[in-house]
């Protein structure tokens, strides 16, 4: 077992006084070593840690106050507290003014063994304070440490995760990349893109009803119920948020589209599950919004959500548990320059991108600056 106790170095040529100290010292949490001259000591402080030397003045070859000089000058051990033993007047009093304040103390002859106990107890209380501070430091240390690289990972993680924490299916940060490259596609290829929004029934009564857990599970069946429900390659289901999922169906005209619901709605209802609370049946069942779109030159992504989004709540207003198919008569493009072209400019316009759409910029600008 490792030895906890404190050292405690005693320098004193004469043994009998060092066996004298060494007596009035016998406390349990110290170890009191003992050295005959400078050296000694000094080589003894180069491999023990000590909490506290006791120093007599009058040592031949080496006195006290070139040990304290010698320990003061070395890294090891300049900060080691000291007692100096004195059998003078208080006279030498002015030597220890070198010395740090607070690490040094002094004691006569004839020592007195309960001022001995005394002064040596401030000292070890000092370094047992200064040692637990420095081990809370540490400690402190390590979890900032630990904590700055967690934070760094959960960042790196929330980057690069595509999929949703919950279900495992896609999440509305992989939707979003998605939907850009459908659309860029769709207005390319002047092809159909559509969209579903699917919502599920009194959620907020299941959750009441069945408890928090439960809801997730259901959460969890639903989006695999959904997923199962698309065929194509390119196709994707994510989940949008909460109890909210959309589908996104590149190449695809509003007849699929709406096959496609109808499609995810049974599926839905089929699972059969249990929900007493809801308005609508006796299970778990979704409404879900219906967008479809040839994406053209001013057209705007964030407008075609929307159309699928107010499809979803017609749905619900409509009586929930059906299929309601978005119309794109609200469809605003929010291009800045479009209140100042007129409609069948506008057209001609289109036409223009579509054929030469590499200097569709320089055109418009040329135009919009006449
Ligand atoms: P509506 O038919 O109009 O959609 O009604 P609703 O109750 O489904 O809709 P509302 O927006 O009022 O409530 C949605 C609820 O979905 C709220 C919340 O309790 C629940 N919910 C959202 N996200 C989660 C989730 O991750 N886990 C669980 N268990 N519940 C969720
Ligand atoms: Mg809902
Ligand atoms: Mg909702």
């Amino acid at each position: 077992m490792n030895d906890v106790r404190i050292n405690i170095l005693i320098v004193d040529n004469n043994s009998d006084y060092l066996l004298v100290l060494q007596n009035y010292l016998e406390l349990d949490d110290c170890k009191i070593i003992t050295a005959r001259s400078g050296n000694e000591a000094l080589n003894l402080m180069r491999r023990y840690e000590f909490a506290l030397v006791l120093l007599d003045v009058l040592i031949p070859e080496m006195n006290g106050f070139e040990i304290a000089e010698r320990m003061r000058a070395s890294e090891r051990t300049k900060s080691i507290p000291i007692i100096f033993i004195t059998a003078n007047s208080l006279d030498q009093w002015s030597v220890f003014k070198g010395f740090e304040s607070g690490a040094v103390d002094y004691i006569l002859k004839p020592i007195k063994p309960v001022i001995l106990q005394s002064k040596v107890r401030v000292f070890l209380d000092l370094y047992q304070q200064k040692k637990l501070l420095l081990i809370q430091a540490e400690l402190l240390e390590s979890k900032v440490s630990e904590l700055l690289e967690l934070k760094e990972v959960n960042c790196h993680l929330e980057s690069i995760s595509a999929l949703d924490g919950l279900t495992g299916i896609p999440n509305r940060r992989t939707f979003d990349q998605f939907i850009g490259m459908g659309w860029k596609n769709a207005l390319r290829e002047q092809q159909p893109l559509s969209l579903i929004m699917a919502d599920i029934d009194n959620f907020k009564s299941y959750n009441d009803n069945y408890g928090h857990l439960q809801g997730d599970d259901c959460l969890v069946l639903v989006a695999k119920s959904l997923v199962s429900c698309i065929k194509r390659p390119n196709d994707l289901v994510a989940r949008y948020g909460g109890e909210e999922f959309i589908a996104l169906l590149p190449n695809t005209d509003k007849n699929g589209a709406l096959l496609v619901a109808e499609r995810m709605r049974k599926s839905i209802e089929r699972l059969a599950m249990k929900h007493d609370q809801s308005q609508v049946a006796d299970r778990v069942t979704i409404s879900l919004g219906v967008a479809e779109i040839i994406p053209q030159p001013f057209d705007s992504m964030a407008d075609f959500i929307k159309i699928a989004d107010n499809a979803l709540y017609a749905a619900k207003h409509e009586g929930r548990n059906i299929v309601h198919m978005g119309t794109n008569c609200q469809f605003k493009s929010n291009n800045l320059f479009l209140p100042k072209i007129p409609k069948s400019f506008r057209k001609i316009l289109e036409e223009v991108w579509l054929s030469k759409r590499g200097r569709v910029k320089t055109i418009l600008s040329e135009l919009l600056g006449a």
